[in-house]
């Protein structure tokens, strides 16, 4: 009986001891639970929020930094105009550093070639450019002219498949240039067809162009012949191969762009 009884009074105390559903402990522990619970979203938007002011401030310091895209300047004209050897002139005084082989077998560049980054300085003025040295643009290329130049039958069939192939690529390139220098030789006669195609097709185009009259070291050379020929462009006087008057040649380029 008495042991009875002690079963009982224990159930009661345990009853009394466990915790009331709707007591007034579990709603404040709910509360405490909404509260705690608040400042986790409060948290989240804070978060986003400094999020998209971090991402806006990123955003606008990139815009205000980014680099300015280069200038893409092509060489073109007429194979042997010197048009290699002016790109590698320019590279020598900016780089330090040659572009491609030179030759005086025409088409010895079948490939267009870009040279990036090349940062021209002249007076307080500073610029960044690819340049671009395309394969000379002929209306007609003959194996057989190479041959005179001493090369076996299958080389110069070669070397014309690929300098036609090279002329194609060079007018493609026509899409992609800013501004344009036109090499010629100033001891031959400006007013060939490849000339005059090229220059009007940049002319059709809108592409800025300024007219390089190469080999002025040479007797023969006459700028004047080239300045009549094309009297409506910049026409600048170099020696690409004795880099002679190259800062005229600086300040020419920058006074197209
Ligand atoms: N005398 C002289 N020869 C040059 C000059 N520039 C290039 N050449 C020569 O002309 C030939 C063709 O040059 P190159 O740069 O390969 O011509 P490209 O076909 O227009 O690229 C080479 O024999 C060069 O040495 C120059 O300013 N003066
Ligand atoms: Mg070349």
């Amino acid at each position: 009986m008495a042991a009875k009884k002690a079963r009982k009074r224990a159930k009661t105390t345990k009853k009394s001891r466990a915790k009331p559903r709707n007591s007034k402990a579990t709603k404040a522990k709910k509360t405490a639970k909404v509260a705690k619970k608040t400042p986790k979203v409060e948290k989240k938007k804070e978060g986003l929020v400094v999020k998209f002011i971090r991402n806006f401030v990123r955003r606008m310091i990139d815009s205000m930094f980014a680099k300015k895209k280069n200038i893409k300047l092509g060489i073109y004209g007429p194979p042997n105009a010197g048009k290699t050897t002016l790109a590698n002139q320019i590279c020598k005084d900016w780089l330090g550093e040659r572009m491609g082989s030179v030759s005086k077998i025409p088409h010895e560049t079948r490939n267009v070639q870009v040279k990036e980054q090349v940062t021209i300085k002249y007076n307080d003025k500073e610029m960044a450019f690819n340049i671009v040295d395309t394969p000379g643009i002929a209306t007609k290329i003959d194996y057989e002219d190479f041959m005179s130049y001493k090369m076996k039958s299958k080389q110069a069939k070669d070397r014309a498949k690929e300098a036609t192939k090279g002329v194609i690529e060079a007018i493609k390139w026509l899409d992609e240039v800013d501004v344009c220098l036109v090499v010629l030789d100033s001891t031959e006669n400006p007013y060939s067809q490849v000339n005059v195609t090229i220059i009007g097709n940049l002319a059709a185009r809108d592409i800025p162009v300024l007219i390089v009259a190469n080999k002025i070291d040479l007797r023969k050379a006459n700028i004047r012949r080239v300045e009549n020929a094309f009297p409506q462009y910049d026409v600048v006087g170099v020696s690409a191969e004795k880099g002679k008057n190259m800062e005229e040649f600086y300040e020419s380029l920058f006074r197209l762009i």
